[in-house]
């Protein structure tokens, strides 16, 4: 299949082994490499009310193994290392055979699938832990898109009954950034924060758990990132891909997502106006006054922010059990309890935010091109130049 993108990553590693791994491959070189900002952002990541006794012992920061030199990329594979201080996969003794697969969890799916009926390996690389490797890739890939003013903003919308009706704008974004930092629960409205933090607390009495609506939007990207050529190139196409690759991720939406169905076309779509005095922002004067597609029409950006909005469905690991069958015996038996978080909804805010800049900055490079961020930034340029002049004379 041809594949227009050249940026793309691998990640390894499992929960309890020694790290885990990104391998970003397709930056430019020249790109400086923020370590204080990626770090950051993994700290975010382990962050937040609800998360389980792990993430005390844990303290995420990169290790760049590969491909940066003196603090710029060199054009080869970033290889980029999280160690895990709860290392022990080598320890028979500190990781039992588990039997007992939890519904909701890849235990059963992965057990059956090679063939043996201890889960412990599928649940090691099936783990949520990996996604500290899928941060680190994207904020890598987020230090290419603040060079050119594209900035991502994540945060929780939803959960259980609680919802933060905040409406996110190119103005009070930044604001709504420090409400969600002071925010427990990654959450930009101090009220409904503490509420989500009463029912997480609830849910964690009852030896239950919880999940949630995180939402993402992405200021700046120019007109035109993706393309309506082929299905899998659609900007949406892999953005939906990517949020779906998310861990306990049941549903991904873009802009209105499903409340489209419940509405007409005249109120849906986006009308479009022409600001000549706006010439100089993202959409190029091609101004809109609502923002129901999220920012992409025809699996391309349209100037407007991207709006990506995912859910994560409770954790599956239950203090209390779930009904589950014994693997040797099939018998009845409640579900193996491993250590593990009531909520990690705050944390799916940050990888969400990540996940999505990844895909934003491939469909960049895959526009712009170029093996120098010399030649990246005169590409960029010279199209926003040509797209400004349309109509473009003969
Ligand atoms: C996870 C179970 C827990 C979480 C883990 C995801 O791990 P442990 O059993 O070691 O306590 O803490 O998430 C992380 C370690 C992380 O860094 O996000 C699971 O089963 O998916």
């Amino acid at each position: 299949m041809i594949d227009r993108m050249a940026l793309r990553y691998m990640t390894a590693g499992e929960s309890h082994g020694p790290g885990m791994l990104a391998v970003v491959e397709g930056l430019p070189a020249g790109l400086a490499v923020d370590a204080d900002f990626i770090n950051a952002e993994l700290r975010r990541r382990q962050a937040g009310y609800g998360r389980g006794a792990r993430q005390r012992m844990e303290t995420d920061t990169i290790e760049v193994l590969s491909g940066v030199m003196q603090g710029r990329t060199m054009g080869g594979p970033v290889a980029l290392r999280v160690a895990n201080r709860d290392s022990r996969l080598d320890d028979a003794a500190k990781t039992p055979p588990v039997h007992q697969p939890r519904p909701g969890h890849a235990d059963l799916a992965g057990s059956v699938k090679w063939l043996t009926t201890d889960c412990r390996a599928t649940l090691e690389r099936a783990s949520a832990r990996e996604t500290a490797a899928r941060v680190a890739a994207g904020a890598l890939a987020r230090c290419l898109l603040r060079e050119f003013g594209i900035e991502c903003f994540g945060f929780v919308r939803s959960s259980l009954d609680v919802r933060c009706a905040a409406e996110v704008t190119a103005e009070n974004w930044t604001s709504l950034r420090a409400a969600r930092d002071a925010s427990e629960v990654g959450m930009p409205c101090a009220t409904s924060s503490q509420q989500l933090i009463d029912r997480i607390h609830q849910a964690k009495v009852e030896k239950d758990t919880v999940g949630g609506l995180v939402e993402t939007h992405v200021f700046g990207c120019p007109i035109g990132l993706g393309t309506c050529v082929q299905w899998h190139e659609r900007l949406d196409s892999r953005l939906a891909a990517a949020v779906m690759g998310i861990q306990a991720f049941k549903a991904v939406e873009i802009g209105l997502g499903r409340e489209c169905a419940f509405r007409t076309g005249s109120q849906v779509h986006d009308p479009i106006a022409y600001d000549a005095a706006r010439r100089g922002e993202p959409h190029l004067g091609f101004v809109r006054t609502t923002n129901n597609a999220g920012g992409l029409e025809g699996g391309m950006t349209n100037g407007m922010p991207v709006v990506v909005t995912g859910t994560m469905k409770p954790i599956s690991t239950l203090l209390r059990g779930m009904p589950s069958v014994d693997l040797n015996t099939k018998q009845s038996i409640t579900s193996a309890y491993e250590r593990s978080d009531i909520s990690a909804i705050a944390a799916a805010g940050v990888v969400l935010e990540n996940v999505v800049a990844f895909e934003i900055a491939a469909a960049f490079l895959a526009k712009f091109g170029g093996d120098s961020m010399t030649q990246l930034h005169a590409s960029h340029d010279a199209f926003l130049d040509l797209a400004r002049r349309l109509p473009l004379a003969d």
